[in-house]
């Protein structure tokens, strides 16, 4: 991609768009880092008071709107991303490093997630039960929260934010926003979608910046939620502010992810499907296959198959649609994979593939990497690569003596978010149901991926607070009022 020249950073509110106030914020290309992508300035405190006064001043407003109309603005929003997606998606890709076709689909993804959040309207509200007394119904009708602070990560720049944002308002919060530092300008794309499409002033509020701005945003005596994704380290911090001041918190945090190949599964399926799960997005979701557990007998041949097809991939500039993995988000990410790697070497794992890089290729790459763990259990179960969520193009290999060890292992450590499991075999296939304690398991198919109309989210340490998506987005954003409805004496 030729230098363009960058984009105007701004910050949104009060439904204007004015310059920050703070200090510098460049969004620079990660596979070209002396490409601007965008410039401005962060957020300014001042100008994280004002948007959330304004968040607050337009909640009434807004929850009294029909939810209908407040979704229609939602489905006009998706039709604008839909327009835009190859543009949008290539700017994705400068910015963030996903490949184009990634940064296209994530475009597409954020519209669709637009769109059924705003046909909300169309579906239940609340609910009704009959009530123990005569002439009695008991109605439970949904409210929303308030002011929702939102705080999102760079790895999806657009996907997330929609999940978080649509359901926030299609049920009737207003927001402020605060994306990751890195990737401002897809949050500034989303947030002119939604103005374009007819947000009234206040109810969108984007603040783009350094952490910090997170931090105050959470502290705010108007905040009435919080949801966030990112890393455990600042989830938990986050969540621990809200519990402090009786804000509740949605927090999505980190996975380490295994895929289970058994014997007898479709071995070139699963290998195509462990390719996708651990290096899409350069290994940088959530939800990526970071941990790699297969059935002894067919190791060394699904190994193969794996690594026949990683030779075939291209790491490089994520713009140029012959590359299937891009760089890092950037150099300091990328240093923290390589001294993972190295780390993992040093506790005794064997180097059993690593990719090349084109000639040119700067500090936000790493090569797609392949480690087997060593045999012995208990160096394999203290080996940086099985325990810390590298969060980078990396697969950490164990193999098992049978299914019941594999789910077992799978299931190490704190994570509990996503799970693969490869077989053909019903009864495997219902031994990982109850045996892999996940948010989310997938059988046959790669480790990352979610829909909008069902429950996306991690067991234990993996997520704090309700689920995301579907049914479980509209318990997060609001709280029910319960209504004994009688009428009078019958004449
Ligand atoms: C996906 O698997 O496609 O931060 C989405 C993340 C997750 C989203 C994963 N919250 O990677």
């Amino acid at each position: 991609m030729a230098n363009s020249i960058p984009a105007a950073l701004r910050q949104f509110i009060a439904g204007k768009w004015e310059d920050g106030d703070g200090a510098d914020l460049v969004s620079s290309n990660p596979a070209r880092p002396a490409e601007t992508v965008a410039a401005g300035r962060q957020a300014a405190p001042e100008q994280l008071e004002r948007a959330v006064e304004a968040a607050a001043g337009s909640a009434r407003a807004w929850a009294a709107a029909p939810m209908h109309e407040r979704g229609a603005i939602l489905v006009r929003a998706a039709g604008i991303l839909d327009a835009a997606a190859d543009a949008l998606g290539l700017e994705l890709a400068r910015e963030e490093g996903k490949t184009v076709a990634e940064g296209r689909g994530e475009v597409a993804r954020a519209a669709q997630i637009l769109r059924y959040y705003g046909n909300e309207g169309d579906r239940a509200a609340g609910e009704v039960f009959s009530s123990p007394r005569r002439g009695e119904q008991i109605l439970v009708v949904r409210k929303p929260l308030g002011v929702i602070g939102v705080i999102t990560p760079f790895n999806f720049p657009i996907a997330i934010p929609a999940w978080k944002i649509a359901p926030a308002l299609v049920y009737g919060n207003t927001v402020v926003w605060k994306p990751a530092s890195t990737v401002p300008l897809l949050a500034q794309r989303l947030a002119e979608a939604l103005d374009e499409a007819g947000l009234p002033k206040g109810v969108l509020n984007l603040v783009a910046g350094s952490g910090a701005l997170g931090t105050a945003l959470v502290e705010h005596q108007l905040l009435d939620g919080l949801t966030f994704t990112g890393s455990t380290g600042v989830g938990r911090r986050l969540a621990a502010a809200g519990a402090a001041r009786g804000v509740p918190v949605q927090a999505e945090m980190g996975g380490k992810n295994a895929a289970v190949v058994l014997a007898g599964a479709d071995l070139d399926l699963a290998a195509e499907q462990v390719l996708f799960g651990a290096f899409r997005s350069t290994g940088q979701k959530c939800t990526a296959t970071s941990r790699l557990i297969v059935e002894e007998p067919i190791a060394d041949d699904f190994l193969a198959r794996l690594t026949g097809r990683l030779q075939q991939w291209r790491t490089g500039d994520p713009a140029d649609p012959f590359v299937q993995m891009g760089p890092l988000v950037s150099g300091s990410a990328a240093e923290g994979v390589r001294r993972g790697i190295d780390a993992a070497l040093s506790g005794g794992a064997r180097l059993a593939f690593q990719g090349s890089l084109p000639e040119d290729a700067g500090a936000a790459f790493v090569p797609p990497t392949v480690l087997e763990l060593p045999a012995e259990a208990d160096a394999a179960e203290s080996n940086p690569a099985w325990t810390e969520e590298l969060f980078g193009p990396v697969l950490a290999v164990r193999r098992a003596s049978g299914a019941a060890q594999a789910f077992e292992w799978a299931g190490q450590g704190e994570y509990g978010l996503s799970a693969a499991v490869f077989t053909q075999d019903i009864t495997r296939v219902l031994g990982a149901v109850d045996g892999i304690d996940v948010g989310i398991l997938h059988v046959n198919s790669e480790s990352a991926g979610a829909d909008p109309h069902v429950p996306f989210g991690g067991a234990r340490k993996s997520g704090y607070g309700p689920k995301e998506q579907g049914q479980s987005a509209k318990e997060f954003f609001t709280h029910t009022t319960t209504v004994y409805l009688r009428g009078g004496t019958p004449a």
